[in-house]
């Protein structure tokens, strides 16, 4: 590449960077602090978030799948013969594989910021199932995005698994959950996988793995703003702060200061208080009536609930 010419990807990846740093300045000068989750998953964080959902104390992956492989049947009833799935936030489509092979979908539109990753995954799920036509979009899900050609005039079904609706505060759900109705459009149906409300000590073990990856999950972040944004956090001045937060019905995370101090990021300065923190994740848990709740206040009918046997997450089928 002749100097001076730039690629596109360094654009993206300039546009990237000054929205992060937007977010992390603004952020660091609210109070109370916090940075939102999305910037949890650099390389790194992507492959600490892999690392967690094997760890015993983490249950919702694990369950989340065996709900999905019971009960795979009777969901596939729901979708409409000939539709078109739609996955937000696709990532490896492990979960997805599992609806296709036991469902009458013609056309999968998985929608990945990650375009390569994406583009490899779906490829390889094509060469599993070659009577499905697979259709990768790489945008953010969240922001309007085009639908492929294949997935007009057919009935459409979104898939939204692994409780990432959770880590949305409840009117952030409620748009997505309204944009996803959009791009559904009427008559359409949405399958979500939420985490429940349960026992705290289990929620509080699942965010608190005794192997500490969800520790270093919650670090990462404090290491990349010092990678990208020039930032000097002194990893070992912070602790992982974890807990089930019952009036909210949330976990939240928080990167906890053990001492008073300064910490500069491009050039700014953050003074930090002892005990001081940056709230970095909520991970909401609805139960069945509040999921009802906020998916009718967002143009849904909660239609079917499948659960595991210990009723500690579930996957909603809804309804337009
Ligand atoms: C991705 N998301 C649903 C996870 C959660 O449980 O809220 C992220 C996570 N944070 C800590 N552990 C896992």
């Amino acid at each position: 590449v002749p100097r001076g010419l730039r690629l596109p990807s360094d654009v993206v990846s300039d546009v990237g960077r000054a929205a992060f740093l937007t977010d992390v300045i603004a952020g660091l000068s609210a109070d109370p602090k916090r940075i939102p989750p999305k910037y949890f998953y650099d390389e790194r964080g992507s492959q600490l978030f892999e690392a967690i959902t094997r760890t015993p104390e983490y249950y919702p992956t694990r369950t989340e799948l065996g709900i999905l492989t019971e009960h795979a049947a009777d969901i596939a009833r729901v979708i409409p013969d000939g539709a078109a799935m739609i996955e937000f936030g696709a990532g490896a489509l492990t979960k997805a594989r599992i609806l296709l092979a036991a469902s009458p979908v013609s056309v999968f539109v998985p929608v990945d910021i990650s375009g390569d990753f994406l583009a490899g995954e779906a490829a390889k799920l094509a060469a599993e199932l070659p009577d499905l036509t697979v259709r990768p979009v790489a945008a953010d899900f969240t922001a309007p995005f085009v639908l492929p050609a294949e997935a007009e005039h057919r009935p459409r079904i979104g898939f939204f698994p692994g409780s990432t609706l959770g880590n949305y505060e409840p009117h952030e759900a409620a748009a997505f959950l309204r944009h996803a109705g959009q791009i559904i459009g009427p008559g359409g149906r949405l399958i979500v996988g939420i985490d429940l409300v349960k026992d705290v000590d289990v929620l509080n073990r699942a965010y608190n793995d005794a192997s500490g990856v969800t520790a270093a999950f919650n670090l990462n972040l404090l290491r990349r703003i010092n990678r990208e944004l020039g930032g000097n956090f002194d990893l070992d001045t912070f602790w992982h702060r974890a807990f089930y937060n019952r009036e909210h019905h949330r976990i939240e995370m928080h990167l906890a200061s053990r001492v008073r101090q300064r910490v500069r990021v491009d050039g700014r300065c953050f003074d930090f208080r002892r005990g001081e923190t940056i709230h970095t994740e909520s991970s909401y848990k609805y139960t069945t009536e509040l999921f009802r709740a906020l998916a009718a206040g967002s143009g849904w009918r909660l239609a079917e609930t499948w659960t595991d046997r210990d009723g500690w997450f579930a996957v909603h089928a809804l309804v337009r």
